[in-house]
C-alpha cells in the first residue's frame, strides 16, 4: 500500500517507518540473535541495520520482490520478504487460472494472504496480473468463445479481482505480454477475438473496478530499445492520446548474464516522457551453471547498473526483482544449466548482486540530497 493511498493514523505510521528505512534503520523490530535465521542473520550485514528497502527509499523509490503464498510459512523466506523489501508481487497467486479454476469458482486463499502480508508490513502491492494469454484457466484457454462472450468474460475477471483488492493494489499489471519480438501484437486468445481494442477495453474496466490503482502494461525484452520497445512505445503513445487510462509502462528484465539491454536508461526514459511512470517489475540476471566468483562479481555491475538505470529516471518508481532467492527462482525449471539469477542464494544469503543494487540506491539517494538534508561542507 502506497502512502498516497493511506489516511490518518495509518499514513502517520508509515510515514515514520519510510522515513526509518531511509534512515538506513530496519522496518521491523529486529529479532534477538537467538531467534534469527542464519540466513537473515547474513542478510543484515554490510552497512549494520541498512536494508534495501531503505535505501531504495532514500531514493525515493521501492524495492520489491515477487513472492509465493506457500513460501511465507518459511520464516527466513518472509522475514527477508517483510524487512529487506517495501513492495510485493505476487509471483503466480493473482493469476486467472489461480483464482478462477473453474468457471465461477474462486479461490482467493493465496492471492489474500500475500495481500495480507503486504499491508501488514506497510509495502506497496504490485498486483499481477489481469490479462495475459499464459496461465489462464482450461475452461477458458480450451473454450470456445463468441467475440463478445471473451470480452465480457475479460472485463468480469477484470471487475471480479480488482474489485477484489480496490484501495489495496498500488500498481497492476492490466495487460502483459502483448507483443511479438518484432513489435507486432501476439496472437492471443484476446486479440484473436477482439483485435488491439482488447487493450484498450482492459485499462478501461480496471480503472473502473479499482479508480486508485495506478494501471501498467508489462513485458520483456522491451527493457532495451529495439523493435519490440518501438512495438510498446507506439501503443502507449496511442493509447494516452486516446485518454485510455494507462498509467505505467513495466519492464519485466530477465536478463542473461552478460547481454544487458541496448540502452536501458534511453528507453525507460522515453517512455518516462509520454506521461507514465514506469517500473523494473521482474528482474533476475541467470547465468550459465556453474557458478563462478568471476560471474557473480559481472552478475552484480548488471544489477547495479539496472538500477541506476532506473534512478537516472525520475519517473521510474521502482524495482522488483522475481524473486530474492536462487532457492525459489523460476529459472532452472524453465533454461537448463542455468540459474543463480536473484540476489540471495540458495542458502537466503546476499550475494554480490544484492549489495550492489543496495549501494546503486544508496548513491542514488546522495545524489538527490544526503539523507536528513545534512548540507556537506
Ligand atoms: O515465475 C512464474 C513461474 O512460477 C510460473 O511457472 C510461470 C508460468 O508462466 O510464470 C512465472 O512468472 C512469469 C510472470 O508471471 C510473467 N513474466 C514472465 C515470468 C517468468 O516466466
Amino acid at each position: 500500500m502506497n502512502v498516497l493511498r493511506l489516511r490518518g493514523a495509518a499514513a502517520a505510521a508509515l510515514a515514520a517507518t519510510t522515513l526509518l528505512g531511509g534512515l538506513g534503520l530496519p522496518s521491523a523490530p529486529p529479532a534477538t540473535a537467538a531467534e534469527t535465521p542464519p540466513a537473515a542473520r547474513g542478510a543484515a550485514h554490510g552497512v549494520p541495520g541498512g536494508t534495501l528497502a531503505g535505501a531504495a527509499a532514500a531514493s525515493g523509490r521501492f524495492a520489491g520482490t515477487a513472492v509465493a503464498a506457500d513460501r511465507l510459512d518459511d520464516p527466513a523466506y518472509a522475514r527477508i520478504a517483510a524487512t529487506q523489501f517495501s513492495g510485493v508481487t505476487p509471483e503466480n497467486a493473482m493469476k486467472w487460472e489461480s483464482v478462477e479454476p473453474e468457471r465461477s469458482r474462486y479461490t482467493w486463499d493465496d492471492a489474500d494472504r500475500i495481500a495480507d502480508f503486504a499491508d501488514a508490513n506497510g509495502q506497496d502491492l504490485y498486483g499481477h496480473v489481469l490479462v495475459w494469454h499464459s496461465q489462464l484457466p482450461a475452461w477458458l484457454n480450451e473454450g470456445d468463445f463468441a467475440p463478445a462472450e471473451l470480452r465480457t468474460l475479460m472485463t468480469d475477471h477484470i471487475a471480479a479481482t480488482a474489485g477484489r483488492y480496490r484501495g489495496r493494489v498500488d500498481r497492476w499489471d492490466v495487460v502483459n505480454e502483448a507483443f511479438d519480438e518484432d513489435g507486432t501484437f501476439r496472437d492471443t486468445i484476446f486479440h484473436r477475438a477482439l483485435g488491439e481494442d482488447y487493450i484498450a477495453e482492459a485499462f478501461r474496466a480496471a480503472h473502473r473496478a479499482d479508480p486508485g490503482a495506478e494501471l501498467f502494461i508489462n513485458d520483456y525484452n522491451t527493457d532495451g530499445l529495439g523493435p519490440k520497445s518501438d512495438g510498446m512505445y507506439r501503443l502507449v503513445k496511442k493509447l494516452t492520446a486516446r485518454g485510455v487510462p494507462i498509467h505505467g509502462v513495466g519492464f519485466q528484465s530477465h536478463l542473461v548474464l552478460g547481454q544487458q539491454p541496448e540502452k536501458m536508461r534511453a528507453n525507460l526514459q522515453r517512455f518516462a516522457d509520454l506521461g507514465l511512470d514506469v517500473v523494473i517489475t521482474e528482474l533476475d540476471i541467470r547465468m550459465d551453471l556453474p557458478v563462478t566468483r568471476k560471474k557473480l562479481l559481472r552478475q552484480a555491475a548488471e544489477y547495479q547498473a539496472v538500477t541506476d538505470a532506473c534512478t537516472a529516471v525520475r519517473r521510474c518508481e521502482g524495482v522488483t526483482v522475481w524473486g530474492f532467492s536462487d532457492a525459489d527462482s523460476w529459472i532452472p525449471g524453465w533454461f537448463e544449466g542455468e540459474g543463480a539469477a536473484c540476489p540471495y542464494d540458495e542458502a537466503y544469503r546476499p550475494k554480490p548482486a544484492y549489495h550492489a543494487m543496495r549501494l546503486a540506491f544508496t548513491l542514488a539517494g546522495w545524489r538527490s540530497g544526503p539523507p536528513g538534508g545534512r548540507r556537506m561542507s
